[in-house]
Parts: structure tokens; C-alpha cells; sequence
């Protein structure tokens, strides 16, 4: 089922058509009301009225996370308090969250996107869905949970972690539909075979992401549960998930491009790549009130095609994200940068700056050790000592970065130097 086929499916003269009337009134808007971008479009020598239609856009200058950490925490925010209904944060670089607000309308048009992204994996308001994305300032379970009752579905809002207790109202409940990460289902699959309750479960469709998961997951997922896995994608920043996401054809996620105009470029020299090219993804927030970004750029690589799909819909697609243009992980769901372990570790006296993080994956189950190389003053063999200090150390990581992680101190000079660029990641899962 197509939920908005007048958006969905209209025609590539009408879409840009559209894009540029609402990008025409956007930077005028943020123009009058933000005034860093007021002060970024002067530095630029762009005038809000130089803007006349979507092709202007280029003229743009890009904004990036960084911008948002400068800003932090409302310093992009376009909309009065007063009409600011919700807030959302994720990650930043190094110790603060970057930090996102929405006004009703945003709200609405949230979860518009994300029935449109629940209709492509044919959920209907008849489904009972389980949404087992985190609740609270990451935008998973709220964003999937406005768009599963905006669609008029049955909502179950389990949130993340007790996966005993997901399982077991997924089959008393009978959910014919469940959001969460694609390693998480993957995980309650194996928890679904353990309690022996596989045929007994009423599952249909899955909404996938927040992370990047390869085909063979896909496959994977849907051959143990006998189901067909969708790939949601979003980011917070440009709204939380819905931004894109795949129909049954599988052939790329649909943007909602009425709402978020994309652009694919080059990310060392910054020029638009053509269709079909790996880049980097950035976004315009076209309707946007709360916190619009001007060509906000995502580090997400992906490639972008506008032929219309078998599906009937004449929206944008990307195609399966093939990495990132930074060095940002999603850990168990949870956007981490290395600069905000060694950000961390500076507070932590005993340590030298050294460290080494190992990502893998166990069970489908994400874990993260980190090395860290002790200072040669404070080293011990005392187990006392060791114990003391690698719980420390581990309190202050997980106050840093929102997941636990196994500490492991290393003796002073043990991690190896690199002679260019320091690599302080070892992942071994194969995601891409
Ligand atoms: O992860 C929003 C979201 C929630 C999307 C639930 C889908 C489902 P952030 O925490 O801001 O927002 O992280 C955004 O996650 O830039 C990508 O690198 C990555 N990501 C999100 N969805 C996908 C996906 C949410 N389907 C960052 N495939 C993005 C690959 C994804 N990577």
C-alpha cells in the first residue's frame, strides 16, 4: 500500500517544482530567524533572494555536526521556545549531545514520514506492532512509535533490553510487526528458538536500522523468522527515522523528498556526484520549524538514483549505505566517536592518551573492549589495584559514551604508536 501516493508518486517536474518553492521560503526563514546561518550566508555573500528555485541550492554553504556541538545546545534552533513541543539528542564529536528540537507541525510531519516508511513494509493499521527501538532522546522509539499510531496501528511500546519479555508478548499478543535494530532481531530470533517459541509467533514485517546491516543480515532475518526485513533510515539532525526507507522491490530506500531534498557529493572536494556514483549524503530540511539544516551533511556514503521504482512511487532512492565519511560507530544501536573515549580518558589521571578500541560481535550482540595503556607511574600487578582502577575507568566510559564497554589496562609503551594518522579502532564485525 502507497500511504500518500499524491506525495509518493508525483512527478519528477512536480517534485522539484515543489522542493523549490519550499526551499525558496526555507532560507528566508532561517535567514530572519537563526543567526548563525544569517552570519554563514553574509560570510558566503548569499542573499536569501539569490535563491529562486531548488537548482540555487549549490550557492549554499554546508552545515555539519560540528556546527550543531558550536551551536550547542539551541543555537540552530529556528522556532521560539514556546512553540518547541519536544526535544531529541544524539552523540556528539566529543562530550556534549547534539541536540534537536521539534514544533507540533514537526511532529506531524515525523510521523507522516515514518507511516509513509511503514507502509512500504505493508503494515496497516490492523498490525500490532512492537516498537523495541530505546525510548527517551534517541529518536528510535518515539519516532517509530508516532508513525506506528499515525498509521493506526495496535502499538506495543516495548522500548529495548528484556528481550524475554518482548518474545513472550510478541506471541501473546500475536505483533504481526516489529521496529528495532536489525542485530537486536536478529538476537530475538535466537532468543525466540531458545524458548522454543519460533511457530508460534504471528510476525510479518520488520523495520530495520539505526545501524548499517548487510543483505546477507537481511536474508539472514528473513529466512529464521519467515518474514521480509525493511531498511528505515534517518538520522536526528534531519528529523530521527523516515527520512528513507525500502519498498517490497528491496531496490533502494524512497526519500521523502518533499521533505528532505538530497544531495550526493564528493567528500574531499565537495562537487555533486551523478546518479548511480558513491557519495556522501546531504540533506536540506525543506519544511523543517524547529531546527532546519541547510545542506546538512550526513557522513553517510551511499549512491542515489531518480528512476522511478516498480513499486509505482517516483521518490529518490539511496542505495544500501556503504560506510561513512568520519570514523563515527553505532555500537548497540548508539552513535560512538573515538574522540569521545580519548575526550573521556583526559579526566582519567592514572591513563595515558593511548587507548585502542576492539568492536565485535558475539551472539549478534554488539561488544566493545577498550585498551588502555596505563601511565607508568600509577602501573601495578596488584590485582587489588588493577580491579579498582579498571572499574574507574569503566564508569567514566559508560557516563561517556551511554554503553558499557570491557576495560582492559595495558602496560605503559604496550599499544602500538602508528607513525601518520593515530587508529584507535579495530572493528571486526563485517557491516558493510
Ligand atoms: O539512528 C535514527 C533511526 C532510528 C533510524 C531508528 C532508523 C531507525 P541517529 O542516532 O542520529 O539516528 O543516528 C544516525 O545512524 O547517520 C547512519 O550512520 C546510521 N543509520 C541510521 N539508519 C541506518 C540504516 C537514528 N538503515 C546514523 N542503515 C546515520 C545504515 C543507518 N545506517
Amino acid at each position: 500500500m502507497i500511504w500518500n501516493e499524491k506525495m509518493e508518486c508525483m512527478s519528477r517536474d512536480e517534485m522539484t517544482q515543489l522542493q523549490s518553492e519550499r526551499l525558496v521560503k526555507l532560507v528566508k526563514y532561517v535567514y530572519d530567524n537563526v543567526e548563525f546561518y544569517r552570519k554563514r550566508m553574509d560570510e558566503h555573500g548569499v542573499k536569501p533572494s539569490d535563491i529562486k528555485g531548488i537548482e540555487d541550492i549549490t550557492k549554499l554553504p554546508y552545515t555539519t555536526k560540528d556546527d550543531l556541538r558550536d551551536t550547542y545546545p539551541f543555537g540552530l534552533f529556528a522556532a521560539p521556545h514556546s512553540d518547541i513541543v519536544r526535544i531529541h539528542a544524539s552523540s556528539g564529536t566529543t562530550g556534549k549531545a547534539t541536540v534537536v528540537g521539534y514544533t507540533q507541525n514537526d511532529i506531524d510531519v515525523w510521523s507522516e514520514c515514518v507511516a509513509r516508511c511503514m507502509s512500504m513494509a505493508d503494515v496497516t493499521k490492523d498490525d500490532i506492532i512492537q516498537v523495541a527501538y530505546g525510548y527517551g532522546l534517541f529518536t528510535g522509539g518515539l519516532g517509530a512509535h508516532y508513525g506506528a499510531e499515525k498509521l493506526g496501528a495496535m502499538v506495543v511500546p516495548m522500548s529495548t533490553g528484556n528481550s524475554k519479555k518482548l518474545t513472550t508478548m510478541m506471541v501473546d499478543f500475536g505483533a504481526t510487526a516489529i521496529a528495532c535494530t536489525p542485530s537486536y532481531l536478529l538476537h530475538l530470533s535466537e532468543v525466540l528458538r531458545d524458548e522454543g517459541l519460533l511457530d508460534q509467533i504471528k510476525l510479518k514485517a520488520a523495520i530495520c536500522g539505526a545501524e548499517p546491516w548487510t543483505e546477507k543480515m537481511r536474508t539472514e532475518i528473513e529466512t529464521r523468522l519467515n518474514i521480509t526485513a525493511h531498511d528505515i533510515y534517518g538520522l536526528s539532525e534531519i528529523m530521527g527515522p523516515g527520512v528513507a526507507c525500502d519498498c517490497k522491490y528491496h531496490a533502494g530506500l524512497h526519500i521523502c523528498e518533499d521533505h528532505f531534498y538530497p544531495e550526493i557529493i564528493d567528500p574531499k572536494t565537495l562537487e555533486p556526484v551523478a546518479d548511480g556514483e558513491l557519495g556522501e549524503l546531504v540533506f536540506t530540511t525543506i519544511t523543517k520549524e524547529g531546527i532546519p539544516l541547510i545542506r546538512y551533511r550526513t557522513k553517510d556514503l551511499t549512491s542515489i538514483t531518480h528512476k522511478k521504482c516498480e513499486c509505482g512511487r517516483t521518490s529518490a532512492r539511496i542505495s544500501r549505505f556503504k560506510g561513512r565519511s568520519d570514523d563515527m560507530l553505532i555500537i548497540r544501536g548508539v552513535n560512538v566517536f573515538p574522540s569521545q573515549v580519548e575526550a573521556a580518558l583526559i579526566n582519567v589521571e592514572e591513563v595515558t592518551p593511548h587507548y585502542m578500541m576492539i568492536v565485535d560481535r558475539e551472539n549478534n550482540l554488539d561488544t566493545l573492549e577498550i585498551q588502555v595503556e596505563v601511565d607508568v607511574k600509577y602501573y601495578t600487578d596488584e590485582v587489588k589495584g588493577i580491579e579498582k582502577l579498571t572499574k574507574k575507568i569503566a564508569t567514566v566510559i559508560q557516563q561517556a559514551l551511554g554503553i558499557s564497554a570491557k576495560i582492559r589496562l595495558m602496560g605503559p609503551n604496550s599499544l602500538k604508536r602508528s607513525e601518520g594518522k593515530a587508529v584507535h579502532v579495530i572493528d571486526n564485525r563485517k557491516l558493510y
